[in-house]
């Protein structure tokens, strides 16, 4: 309860930002963009990760002006990086299904001065379950404005292999369980090698996420995989941590 009225000033009093953390092509071996992670600096508690306010914001429905924040503040902050690498956004699923995401999205884009197809947004399976539908039509609404939607923590939800006929997504992200449990799971590599060779022949993007040593890497190289992200490439950095990373790996 306190926690949740303390998030009710949290934007006017600045405490919210965004670290970054960076998606690594492996055939290029430079950055092709990061991922905004929301974090909270609370004046006593300290850091609170995501998982201890976003469910708070959700039931709340300060989602929404958080949310809109986190796409404001992304595009704001990719317009500074000098070249042209993407910035993925997590969504929530009310903000995903709220009416009004098209237009925050459109002007967040239009402030910035950013291209659509700059910025990605990352959903979940979860999302698509009770109202496929109104997923499809936003999904091709995003795709229409030329943003990208990438499929988050795949393999974790319902995962259906009707939502990547139907629906246009850019990419999909395998979870970092499986990527975790590959290297002493031969069923689990089984899947992420299938993962990834479906993927591509569907000519959609592939992300292996939580990627922490470099065994796994070596893996997902062999499978061919497109891309990667975790500890081992970068943790998430602040945003004036991004350019330094791009001096290193572009
Ligand atoms: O950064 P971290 O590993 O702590 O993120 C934990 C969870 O919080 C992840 O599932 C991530 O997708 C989610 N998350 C991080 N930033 C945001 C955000 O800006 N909006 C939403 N809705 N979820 C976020
Ligand atoms: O649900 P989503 O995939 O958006 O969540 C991303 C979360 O995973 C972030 O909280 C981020 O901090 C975390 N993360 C990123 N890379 C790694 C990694 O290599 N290992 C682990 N354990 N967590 C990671
Ligand atoms: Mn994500
Ligand atoms: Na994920």
């Amino acid at each position: 309860k306190a926690l949740q009225a303390d998030l009710e000033g949290a934007i006017a009093r600045d405490e919210l930002f965004l670290v970054f953390q960076p998606f690594l092509d492996l055939d290029g071996n430079r950055i092709t963009g990061f991922e905004a992670l929301l974090r909270w600096q609370h004046p006593q508690r300290g850091l609170i990760p995501p998982s201890e306010f976003i469910g708070i914001a959700e039931e709340t429905g300060l989602i929404h002006e958080i949310g809109e924040w986190v796409i404001r503040r992304a595009c704001m902050t990719l317009a500074d990086w000098p070249v042209d690498i993407r910035v993925a956004v997590n969504f929530s699923a009310a903000q995903f299904h709220n009416a009004g995401i098209l237009q925050t999205i459109v002007q967040a884009l239009a402030d910035a001065r950013v291209e659509p197809h700059r910025l990605e947004i990352e959903i979940t399976e979860s999302m698509l379950l009770s109202k496929y539908g109104s997923a499809a039509s936003i999904l091709n609404a995003l795709l229409q404005l030329g943003a990208t939607v990438a499929l988050d923590d795949f393999g974790t939800g319902f995962s259906s292999l009707t939502y990547l006929r139907k629906l246009p997504f850019s990419r999909i992200k395998i979870d970092q369980s499986f990527i975790r449990d590959m290297l002493v799971q031969p069923d689990c590599a089984a899947i992420v090698k299938s993962v990834i060779s479906l993927a591509r022949d569907l000519r959609i993007g592939v992300v292996a996420e939580g990627v922490e040593t470099a065994d796994q890497l070596e893996y997902l190289r062999q499978f061919n995989c497109d891309e990667v992200q975790g500890y081992l490439i970068s943790r998430p950095v602040p945003a004036d941590g991004v350019l330094a990373l791009l001096d290193t790996k572009q």
